[in-house]
């Protein structure tokens, strides 16, 4: 018999995967887990039914919401993810060596333990010695913390339940609190296609906030819409003016210096969301 994962990306509008096998499928405290194996895109995590991030293109995601922020800021040491918990975020984050410590902050144990066991080409970073790992809540975590990170990164399921918290101004101006003076942030901000009126809130949240906010966009095959939205705030530095001819040569398979400047700029449709 066949089996079909059937991801609802809107209301009226849904992706299909087919299944091969389901490794693990269980209710954590916090959310429906499943890691299962796709014939197209390998293994991948779902959570509440959305597709989080699967072997065939998790390296666009992970490589733009780290390259991005760590080669905009001239010499990161502390970086901070709030959420991913697969571990691919800080895989990227450890190839800089100007990085000293890489925190995580998860809140659900299980994601990091199962993604540990069955995705180790995502999260094979989780038990290098510069990787600390805390389970809690990302709001909780960042109101602690103050001055302390050159790089946040907010790699966060979508604005609903545990997650609503980590899109706004409240935790925006929290994160601004906990970056050093000159620091970078940066969150992924969902699917302009689909979601236009989140896109605009998110980024004007985060405008009244930083000195230097911007839009950047990666195509990502199983996210809703295909293209996806990054939005980074700033206290000093400005993404858009990096000297890419300096960056130094890394292990990716997106990321380039000429990426690096292509993706903030935008379609028509987008740039009227961020005007
Ligand atoms: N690396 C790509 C995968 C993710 S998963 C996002 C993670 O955020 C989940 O493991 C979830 O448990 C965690 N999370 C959610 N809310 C919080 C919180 N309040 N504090 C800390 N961690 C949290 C991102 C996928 C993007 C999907 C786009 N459709």
């Amino acid at each position: 018999m066949e089996m079909w994962l059937k991801e609802m990306q809107i209301e009226g509008a849904a992706m299909t995967y087919k299944v091969k096998e389901t490794l693990v499928r269980k209710k954590t405290q916090y959310q429906d887990l499943a890691i299962v194996d796709t014939d197209v895109f390998g293994r991948m995590l779902v959570l509440d039914g959305i597709v989080q991030t699967t072997i065939k293109d998790e390296f666009v995601y992970h490589e733009m919401i780290t390259h991005i922020p760590l080669f905009t800021h001239p010499n990161p040491k502390k970086v901070l993810v709030v959420g991913g918990g697969d571990g691919g975020a800080i895989r990227e984050i450890l190839k800089h060596p100007s990085v000293e410590k890489a925190v995580l902050c998860e809140i659900d144990g299980d994601v990091i333990e199962e993604c540990k066991k069955y995705l180790p080409e995502i999260s094979c970073a989780l038990d290098d010695p510069r990787c600390e790992i805390f389970v809690g809540d990302g709001i909780q975590y960042v109101k602690e913390h103050k001055n302390e990170f050159d790089v946040i990164i907010v790699d966060s399921t979508d604005p609903f339940s545990i997650a609503e918290g980590l899109f706004g101004g409240n935790f925006y101006k929290d994160i601004y609190n906990a970056l050093t003076e000159d620091g970078i942030f940066v969150a992924q901000t969902e699917t302009p296609f689909y979601l236009p009126e989140t896109v605009k809130k998110v980024f004007n949240d985060a405008r009244n906030i930083f000195p230097v906010t911007k839009l950047f966009m990666a195509a990502i095959p199983t996210y809703p819409g295909g293209y996806w939205s990054f939005t980074i705030g700033s206290k000093k530095y400005d993404p858009t003016q990096v000297d890419t001819t300096k960056i130094p040569e890394l292990d990716t398979k997106y990321y380039t210096p000429e990426i690096h400047k292509a993706c903030f700029v935008l379609p028509k449709y987008i740039q009227e969301l961020v005007k």
